[in-house]
Parts: C-alpha cells; sequence; structure tokens
C-alpha cells in the first residue's frame, strides 16, 4: 500500500492522538479511549483498508452514503477541476454559478415532475432543520399561519442536530436536551415486533390510523406536516407493511398536512429507483435528501420541494429568510453532478433495479430463509436486515438481542466485512457498484458472522 510519509504512524500512536481530541458519534467515549478506534486509511471500490493492513468489504456503503464506492477518479478529478476554476462563491446577495445550476436541472431530470425547486444544505439534519422553517413558511404564506405542528415517528431517524434530533423519535436523543416545540410523534411500523397477533396488513393500516388519530387531538388546522423515513434506517431498516403508505397519503391529503419523505438514505438509487418513495408507491410534497447526493465524496444535501410549495413560496411569499454559506457550494455541487451523471450513465440504478438487488435478495433468502436465529429477512434493491429471532413461530426476540447484534458486527469486522447492527438487526447496505461476486462475499462472510453469533445464543 502506498501511504504518504506522514500518515505512516502506528495504529497505537493514531488512537492516543484521537483519544486526546475527539468525542466521536453515539459512543461512550471513555469505553472507546479504552479499546482505541478502527483507524481507516484507504478506500477503492467496496474495499477498505485499516492502518494494520487489514482489509474489509464495506457492506453499508460508509453511513449508507458511498453509492459509487471509492477511489472514483471522476469524482476527485471533477471536485479538482472546480476548485481550480471557482472553489467558492455563494448564493446570497443575488448570485449564482454553474456548477449548482447543472446540478439542478440534472437532479430535477431524474424526479418526477411534481418537484420544481431544491434549497441545498450541507447534510441531511440541516436538510430537516430548514424543512420545519420551509414547511412552517408555506403555511404562512398560503395564511394558515397557525399549521406549525410536526409529527414524526418514535424510532425515526432525522439527524443530530437540535430540531431534526426533536423530528426523530429516539427518546435517548431527546433526553439530551433536545426538544423543541409543536413536534409529537406516532408509533413506528415494526410488524416484527410489535405487531403481535395482527397480520402486517392489519398492523400497517392500524400505525397509519394514529396519524388521523393524532391530527384529530391536535386539531387539523394545527397541523403542518408528517415527516418520516421510506423506510426506517438508522431504526434498523424497517419496511412498513404495504398497507401503510396507501393510508399515510390518504390521511396527509385528507388533513391538508404536508407528507414530507426523508430520503437521506432511500434516494439515490438504494432500493433500484431513483428515490425509496417511488418504490413504495406514494408522492411526498418534500424530499429531504444527502449522503448518496455525492456519494459522500463531500458534505452536500437539500430540501426539495413540490411545485405547490414552491409556486407559493417564490411567487406570494417574499423574502425567505434562510441562507447557509455553503449552500450550493460550488466543489460539493461539482461532486454531485459527476456522482448523479456516473450512476445514471453507466446505468448502476437501473443495474440495482434490475440484477444485482434481485441478486442480494435472491442469495440472502437462501442462505438465511431457514436460519434458526433468522426470523425475517427485509429488504429490496441493496438494501436489506435480518431480524434476530429466539423463536421464529411466536416472533419472540432474545432478551440481549443488541449484545448479539453487536457482537455479529464485531465478528463480521473479524471475517473482513462491515455489516451494522441496531437492536435486534442485522443491516446491509453496499456500494450500488457492487457485483454479483462481491454481493457473494458479503453474503457469506455474514453468514460465518450470523452462524457464530448463533453459536453464543445456542442456535448452532
Ligand atoms: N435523515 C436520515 C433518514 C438519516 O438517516 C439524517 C437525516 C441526517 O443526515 P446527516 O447528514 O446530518 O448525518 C440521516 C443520517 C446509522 C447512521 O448508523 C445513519 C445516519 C447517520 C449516521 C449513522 O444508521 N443517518
Amino acid at each position: 500500500m502506498n501511504v504518504p510519509a506522514q500518515l505512516n504512524r502506528l495504529t497505537e500512536d493514531y488512537q492516543k492522538s484521537d483519544a486526546a481530541h475527539h468525542i466521536h458519534a453515539f459512543v461512550d467515549q471513555k469505553a472507546l479511549n479504552a479499546e482505541g478506534p478502527r483507524v481507516m486509511m484507504r478506500g477503492e471500490g467496496l474495499y477498505l483498508w485499516d492502518s494494520e493492513g487489514k482489509r474489509y468489504l464495506d457492506g453499508m456503503s460508509g453511513l449508507w452514503c458511498t453509492q459509487l464506492g471509492y477511489g472514483r477518479r471522476d469524482l476527485t478529478a471533477a471536485a479538482a477541476s472546480q476548485m481550480d476554476q471557482l472553489a467558492y462563491y455563494n448564493m446570497f446577495f443575488h448570485t449564482t454559478h454553474p456548477a449548482v445550476i447543472e446540478l439542478s436541472e440534472l437532479l430535477f431530470s431524474l424526479l418526477p415532475d411534481h418537484y420544481s425547486h431544491v434549497i441545498y444544505t450541507n447534510s441531511g439534519s440541516e436538510a430537516n432543520e430548514v424543512l420545519i422553517r420551509t414547511v412552517r413558511r408555506y403555511w404562512q404564506v398560503v395564511g394558515q399561519p397557525q399549521k406549525k405542528i410536526m409529527i414524526g415517528r418514535w424510532n425515526g431517524y432525522h439527524g443530530s442536530t437540535l430540531a431534526a434530533s426533536a423530528l426523530g423519535g429516539m427518546k435517548f436523543m431527546h433526553e439530551m436536551g433536545g426538544l423543541i416545540p409543536d413536534v409529537a410523534h406516532i408509533d413506528e411500523p415494526y410488524w416484527y415486533a410489535h405487531g403481535g397477533e395482527l397480520t402486517p396488513a392489519e398492523f400497517g393500516r392500524r400505525c397509519a390510523l394514529q396519524l388521523e388519530e393524532k391530527i384529530l387531538e391536535l386539531g387539523a388546522e394545527n397541523v403542518a406536516g408528517f415527516i418520516a423515513e421510506p423506510f426506517q434506517g438508522a431504526g434498523g431498516m424497517i419496511f412498513p407493511p404495504e398497507s401503510y403508505w396507501p393510508e399515510i397519503q390518504r390521511i396527509c391529503r385528507q388533513y391538508d398536512v404536508l407528507l414530507c419523505a426523508d430520503e437521506v438514505i432511500g434516494g439515490f438509487g438504494r432500493t433500484g429507483e431513483w428515490f425509496a418513495h417511488q418504490h413504495f408507491g406514494f408522492e411526498p410534497d418534500t424530499l429531504s435528501i444527502a449522503k448518496g447526493l455525492t456519494s459522500g465524496y463531500l458534505p452536500m444535501g437539500g430540501l426539495v420541494l413540490s411545485k405547490r410549495m414552491a409556486d407559493a413560496l417564490v411567487e406570494h411569499g417574499g423574502v425567505f429568510a434562510h441562507g447557509l454559506t455553503y449552500s450550493g457550494h460550488p466543489v460539493a455541487a461539482a461532486v454531485a453532478l459527476a456522482n448523479l451523471k456516473a450512476l445514471r450513465d453507466e446505468g448502476i440504478v437501473r443495474q440495482v433495479k434490475d440484477d444485482t438487488g434481485p441478486y442480494l435478495q435472491k442469495i440472502l433468502q437462501e442462505v438465511f430463509g431457514h436460519h434458526p436465529m433468522i426470523g425475517e429477512i427485509q429488504g429490496t434493491g441493496l438494501l436489506a436486515a435480518l431480524q434476530f429471532a429466539e423463536d421464529k413461530t411466536t416472533r419472540k426476540r432474545f432478551e440481549n438481542e443488541n449484545d448479539l447484534a453487536w457482537q455479529c458486527r464485531t465478528f463480521g469486522f473479524e471475517e473482513g466485512v462491515i455489516i451494522r447492527s441496531t437492536l435486534g438487526r442485522m443491516i446491509m447496505a453496499p456500494a450500488l457498484v457492487a457485483t454479483r461476486a462481491e454481493l457473494d462475499e458479503l453474503v457469506e462472510k455474514t453468514r460465518i458472522a450470523v452462524d457464530r453469533t448463533a453459536r453464543i445464543a445456542g442456535k448452532r
């Protein structure tokens, strides 16, 4: 491996310095410092190498974002050329630039006709911060300023900033001083865990009807929008039953509540469609985007608006009092443009839909369909979750499912594959450029990790 001299330091040296300066995400920092983080050095395609030279197949696309995989020279070239040309300018005070204009042209050529405008941000969290302000502004402009309340879902994830974490339904995040007024939550449509005796279809409808009940309780005249991920990502890669989204859409339309899809994980081909709401067959009013927009090569996000909303804001809204220094950053925009072009012109999204997606789902069924430890396999495209079950017939979950899933993830690292653990579910979301051979390797190494976990759990 060709490592620049200044990076060629001992792993312990990096870890010691890391412990001295960094607060990491979602971890007990003291415990992490004792153990030392893994130091990632290099990426190429689906593979990563750490500071010990160990190679991993990245089954999670970084954090669900490297759609094109690592080391794409066309993206680095796009960044370099834009930096040479115009490294920075902004979209304040009556200016714009070609990189952002061309990106938006391409973005809206990929989106359904129903959408017309975007507000760029640097992240998914910011997209959802902007969402709250934009939705409330929309209702002010159309003469219903009292419509302010946003409804989200328990166990939903919309980011880590104050308002985004309040929209989300992770209670442990709320407890860290993270709540804002005028946000309410309904239950998540997680049939395997909470469906009881109901069929998935009945449960899906029941969960959706909670939205209607909540709107009526709060007063439809006060409710601005409902936000949800088309499938829950960070909460466990949970697909709602098929009955869920049509009913949610009906309720939002009936009570004039904006339907806001958080496409930060689902967007840009993950499901085999360009956007996850297309897979699930509903039509949101807004889309929060980030991650796959740039394949993670640079930070960029955005809030996409329907024509109906954009028309009101543009034609009747006056000054839109919002802007970020880096909204529509030229280098991020140039990278996003190159990324979307590659996803389109190399037929990658189509390949996920027609070939690699069905292939991954098929081999997962073959390997885990009758596995004693796995109660449910959910997924589509290059996206899947394996649900641990103590008793598959009764859907009984392990009391220590969190520990087992973490253990499974650790076994995965030992075997050279990165998969994500959530409560009792193991998740995979490899780069969209994955070949069948790489998917075989992903599933085989995951099988070894799950089998090793099953032995600990007394299931093998
Ligand atoms: N919405 C959704 C649906 C997300 O998944 C965000 C918003 C926030 O995006 P930013 O760019 O601000 O992080 C996310 C982020 C995980 C994991 O382990 C998931 C995310 C981030 C980090 C880890 O599943 N999603």
